[in-house]
């Protein structure tokens, strides 16, 4: 079997993590992770509170194991959302696209699991500091919202770092990567794109089949002229951003505009012109759709007999 202080931390009892993926992971999906053995996250991304308490009030009548919730910081209802897990009494809190800071001593006075997503070293000693009790180290292989540093390079560093557990993401979609992730000084994984095919996620079709047909080079940074780097599916919609991000005479505002509402377009009206596809670099490895279940532990049972199997490098 797996051991993995985390496990011991959160009370799961697989190192899995499912992403918090915007527009896509909900209470459906982190509930079949966390009853799998996994933890399940459910995305806040843009909604506002009312709409998170009622994913959170869902998941609990879906599992009794934890789940946690990803709050996307850029979120202009990310302080009404900061109040609501504090109030319904969820167990772990995962971070994204900024610094948890000013919420930290609130979460941690209500005895909320914090565990900030972060893509630099700087960053991981920040949440070691200020309270985290596990970081996220998210490579740009990811999808979404991506710093500079691969996995490769990241996770290693971080691990040097800091004391708290790591949890690896980025481009981990099987029991390969997440050996190899236990290797660099990992304790877990986070999978993303892996868990987005899974029967329990109630993305639009077109979204599954996209990541599904995708190849190792499908994907594309946009994002960078805003300083928001984005990973997504090459599509007209990606293409053309990428276009008009080259061409100066083009300002940031009309960039924003021209990517409002495109993450709903893909995940929920599936329109492959219009929508944003977000989606690691590990999509071209994702071949079929499958329980979230069978997918936590294959993943698993390959990264414990590739481990066990490791003593055949060394004489
Ligand atoms: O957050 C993610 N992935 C995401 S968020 C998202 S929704 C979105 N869409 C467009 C623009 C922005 C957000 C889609 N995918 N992953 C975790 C992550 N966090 N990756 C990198 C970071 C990060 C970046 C900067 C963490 C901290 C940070 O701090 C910068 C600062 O100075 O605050």
């Amino acid at each position: 079997m797996l051991q993995s202080p985390i496990c011991e931390i959160l009370g799961i009892q697989y190192p899995v993590f499912q992403g918090g993926m915007a527009w896509i992971a909900d209470a459906d999906l982190a509930a079949a992770v966390s009853n799998a053995g996994g933890l399940g996250i459910i995305s806040a991304m843009n909604a506002d509170g009312e709409w998170v308490r009622g994913q959170i009030r869902k998941a609990k009548e879906l599992t009794d194991k934890p789940f946690g919730v990803n709050i996307m910081l850029q979120s202009p209802y990310a302080d009404q959302v900061a109040k609501v897990v504090v109030e319904e009494g969820v167990r772990v809190l995962t971070t994204g696209a900024g610094n948890p800071g000013k919420y930290m001593a609130a979460w941690r006075e209500a005895g909320i699991q914090v565990i900030p997503v972060i893509a630099s070293v700087a960053y991981a000693r920040m949440m070691e500091r200020a309270g985290a009790v596990a970081v996220v180290a998210e490579g740009c292989e990811s999808g979404g919202h991506i710093g500079e540093s691969t996995t490769m390079a990241l996770v290693p560093q971080v691990c040097d770092a800091v004391k708290i557990p790591v949890i690896a993401a980025g481009g981990i979609a099987d029991g390969r990567g997440m050996a190899a992730a236990l290797m660099l000084g990992a304790c877990g994984v986070q999978m993303g794109t892996r868990f987005l095919v899974a029967n329990e996620c109630n993305v639009h079709e077109n979204y599954k089949k996209r990541v599904l047909k995708a190849k190792d080079i499908d994907t594309i940074v946009t994002g960078r002229r805003q300083g928001d780097a984005v990973r997504s599916l090459k599509n007209h919609f990606s293409r053309t951003f990428a276009k008009e991000e080259m061409d100066l005479n083009v300002s940031v505002e009309e960039l924003n505009r021209l990517g409002t509402g495109s993450l709903r377009h893909a995940a929920v009206d599936g329109d492959e012109q219009n929508g944003c596809f977000l989606a690691g670099q590990i999509a071209g490895l994702v071949k079929k759709e499958e329980p979230a279940a069978d997918i936590v532990h294959s993943v698993c049972e390959e990264a414990e007999a590739l481990l066990k199997g490791a003593a055949k490098w060394v004489k």
